[in-house]
């Protein structure tokens, strides 16, 4: 049989591809859950219709959503990451020799047990004894630890069904609060191609919490638009990898400090968009 899937953009552009085997799907308590084999991507996870991941390009986003903040902090010990329960995430984390402690806080735990099992090149990092899972609500959880973190990753889905609660201006101040004083709080925050109006709104709400703000960027081929954009809040000053040049080198395949700055620097249309919602970005 050929099987294809589509993942439908609102914009009215689709991402196409082959599926060789339907891996598994199902309804869980919070969204339709779908495991891909492909032929052209790897496995893929598939969360109400909207590709969250695959082992050909996940490469790209989570050395992007982890090593930027992480290598702009001068020694992360606590990391917090909110959603990612394939654990793509929380295993490029620890590969950072500070990092004595991670929490993972994803509301399915669907998705961590599906990952567990058929994504396990993702879901290795959850295993290490400095990683913490808790199956929870993200909001719940920052409004009522009493932890304190160095930072905090939001590794949501899109701002619809369960994340909406990680898009809010609530959440961000929350998470501002359990932050250390040079603490720093990176959220994904959607394509400036495909959803500007998403990206700019969640930059501005970041703002409203934290004194500095910047907007990077990184490809990921399978997500639409293909450019993603993360917003870094920072309390204190943002230090470039130069600063932290003492630290050791990571096994990447993407990220490199050439990279991490270059990341920074924005295209003339975002620099527009985000002029809109916020202020700190130059021209
Ligand atoms: N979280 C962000 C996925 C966004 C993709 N959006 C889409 N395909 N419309 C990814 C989770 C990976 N740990």
């Amino acid at each position: 049989m050929d099987l294809w899937f589509t993942e439908k953009h609102p914009s009215g552009v689709g991402l196409t591809c082959r599926v060789t085997k339907t891996l598994h799907t199902e309804r869980s308590a919070y969204q339709d859950i779908a495991v891909l084999q492909t032929q052209g991507l790897g496995r893929m996870l598939v969360l109400d219709g909207l590709v969250q991941t695959t082992e050909a390009d996940e490469f790209f986003y989570h050395e992007m959503i982890a090593h930027v903040p992480l290598f702009s902090h001068p020694c992360p010990r606590h990391v917090l990451v909110i959603g990612g329960g394939d654990g793509g995430t929380v295993r490029e984390v620890l590969k950072h020799p500070s990092v004595q402690r991670v929490d993972l806080v994803e509301i399915d735990s669907r998705v961590i047990e599906l990952c567990r099992q058929y994504m396990p090149s993702l879901s290795t990092g959850l295993n290490d004894p400095r990683a913490v899972v808790t199956v929870g609500d993200g909001i719940e959880y920052v409004r009522t630890t009493t932890r304190k973190y160095d930072v905090i990753l939001v590794d949501s889905t899109d701002p619809i069904g369960p994340a909406v609660v990680l898009f809010t201006p609530d959440f961000y101040r929350a998470a501002a609060s359990i932050l250390n004083p040079d603490g720093i709080l990176v959220a994904q925050s959607d394509s400036p191609i495909s959803n500007p109006e998403s990206t700019s709104r969640t930059y501005a709400f970041i703002g409203e919490s934290f004194p500095i703000v910047n907007l990077y960027l990184a490809p990921v081929p399978t997500y639409p638009g293909a450019v993603w954009s993360f917003t870094m809040g920072s309390k204190k000053h943002l230090l470039l990898p130069d600063a932290v040049s003492g630290r050791p080198p990571l096994e990447t395949r993407y990220y490199t400090p050439e990279v991490h700055r270059a990341a920074f620097a924005l295209p003339r249309f975002v620099i527009d968009l985000l002029r809109g919602g916020c202020s700190n970005v130059r021209s």
